[in-house]
């Protein structure tokens, strides 16, 4: 099998690579999300590897959020998208990562003047121009977010510009994100977006604001984020002061 041939063709270090071996296949869906992995012991024998190294290996992608291990049940392909909170990724870039497909829908894509509470997320001056899109996210069938974000027009002369990824379009044009400042709170989507994201009225949702900095302190985004409440973990790595 796959991982069989792939680990007898590279072996050191071995975890690792099981570890990318397992990865590509949740990828490319070969794994499916909520598919029980075999037990440590029979995936070792298995792949003629030891404990130690698909332990390792399924700690690491445990850790990326790729895996999760339920007590007494063992280790399966995560259903929920875990995101961390601390990493500066895009919608596309989260879902690719496991494999999905991203789509977007615009429900509107346009520009205009900027509103005082934006000129204060984006440090515009009063009559500057932004672009706006409003997008509904979804990956397979399934609506996984709304957002609304906001890009000064000096950054982003052409609304139409973005076909898919906002971040691959400031990549194409040569713009860095290096940093960004987000605030998240739990909200219960209203009629009108329950509607748009086909889910109950009041359904759970995650609120994320994030503003984005390029290196030079431009504000590039300022984006608010209506993510499911029930398909995404979000994680942080925290260290003591
Ligand atoms: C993520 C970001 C959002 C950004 C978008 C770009 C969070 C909470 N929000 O959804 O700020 O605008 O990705 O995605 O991660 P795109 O490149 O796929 O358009």
């Amino acid at each position: 099998n796959e991982f069989h041939r792939q680990s007898a063709a590279r072996r050191a270090p071995a975890y690792q690579h099981l570890r990318r071996t397992l990865q590509h296949a949740i990828e490319n869906g070969e794994l499916t999300p909520g598919q029980a992995l075999p037990g440590e012991r029979e995936m070792a024998k298995l792949l003629d590897l030891s404990r130690v190294t698909v332990r390792n290996a399924i700690a690491g992608l445990v850790g990326d959020g790729l895996l999760v291990q339920r007590q007494g049940a063992g280790t399966f392909v995560a259903e929920r998208i875990v995101k961390s909170f601390s990493k500066l990724t895009s919608f596309t870039d989260d879902l690719r990562a496991r494999g999905l497909d991203p789509r977007s829908t615009f429900l509107e894509r346009g520009v205009g003047e900027v509103t005082p509470d934006e000129a204060m997320a984006l440090n515009l001056s009063p009559g500057a121009q932004v672009v706006r899109y409003y997008r509904l996210r979804i990956a397979g069938d399934m609506a996984l977010a709304l957002e609304r974000t906001v890009v000064p027009q000096s950054v982003l002369p052409d609304p139409n510009l973005v076909e898919n990824s906002l971040y691959e379009t400031f990549s194409k044009l040569g713009l860095r994100p290096a940093r960004a400042l987000q605030r998240l709170r739990a909200i219960a989507f209203d009629a009108e977006q329950a509607r748009l994201m086909n889910l109950p009225e009041g359904s759970p949702g995650l609120f994320i604001e994030r503003r984005t900095f390029l290196e030079d302190g431009r504000v590039v985004e300022y984006t608010r984020s209506f993510y499911r409440g029930d398909a995404y973990d979000f994680v942080a790595e925290l260290q003591t002061e």
